[in-house]
């Protein structure tokens, strides 16, 4: 219990260093969006504070769990901070603390560092690129609109490949169902015509 409390007040003094807002002031100039905490962290507040996903609410072992993501020098160390989203936890795993600390300086570099592989929402946007247009990373329908619709389109390509025949043939059956009361039409007044 002790340890416990002496980890959170070692945290809380700390406190100003679980912030790193560069990156979040670049992707909102870069982007001309508005960014929040929430672009890496659990909470859109921030760290600081005692509310869900803030320093002064974790559990003991969450502060374990935050000790050993604040240790994650190297890259390749798969950290869980209760204290940032999975983009804040994969930006320190992928990259490490070390590489992530001196890209402070460099903030516009990240994307380029962190890579391209990732896209933790599925939306089709790349982690890196939504950073680069101030979208967010682990919303799926919060992207480039035209990179959202040709990415549905060519996951859902079936559907409207089956959709657009449908379409085709509902609109060949209806014409025979009109050419067939037309021609009907016309025999009658024929018959009518000449009895
Ligand atoms: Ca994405």
């Amino acid at each position: 219990m002790l340890n416990t409390f002496l980890l959170l007040l070692t945290f809380l003094i700390a406190g100003s260093s679980f912030a790193y807002p560069e990156f979040q002031r670049f992707s909102q100039n870069n982007s001309g969006r508005p960014i929040n905490c929430a672009m890496c962290h659990a909470n859109g507040d921030g760290p600081e504070g005692a509310s869900r996903g803030q320093i002064g609410s974790l559990t003991p072992d969450e502060l374990n769990k935050l000790n050993a993501a604040r240790s994650a020098f190297a890259p390749g160390v798969p950290i869980q901070s209760p204290i940032l989203n999975a983009f804040g936890n994969n930006i320190i795993t992928v990259i490490g603390k070390t590489k992530f600390l001196e890209l402070r300086a460099h903030p516009e570099q990240l994307a380029e560092v962190y890579g391209y592989q990732s896209d933790l929402d599925s939306d089709g946007i790349a982690d890196a690129q939504e950073y680069l247009e101030g979208t967010h990373t682990l919303n799926n329908v919060h992207g480039n609109p035209m990179k959202l619709f040709l990415h549905n389109l060519k996951t859902f390509r079936l559907h409207v490949i089956l959709i657009v025949l449908a379409t085709i043939a509902g609109f060949y059956g209806f014409s025979h169902l009109l050419n067939g009361f037309a021609a009907s039409s016309n025999t009658k007044s024929s018959v009518e015509r000449y009895p």
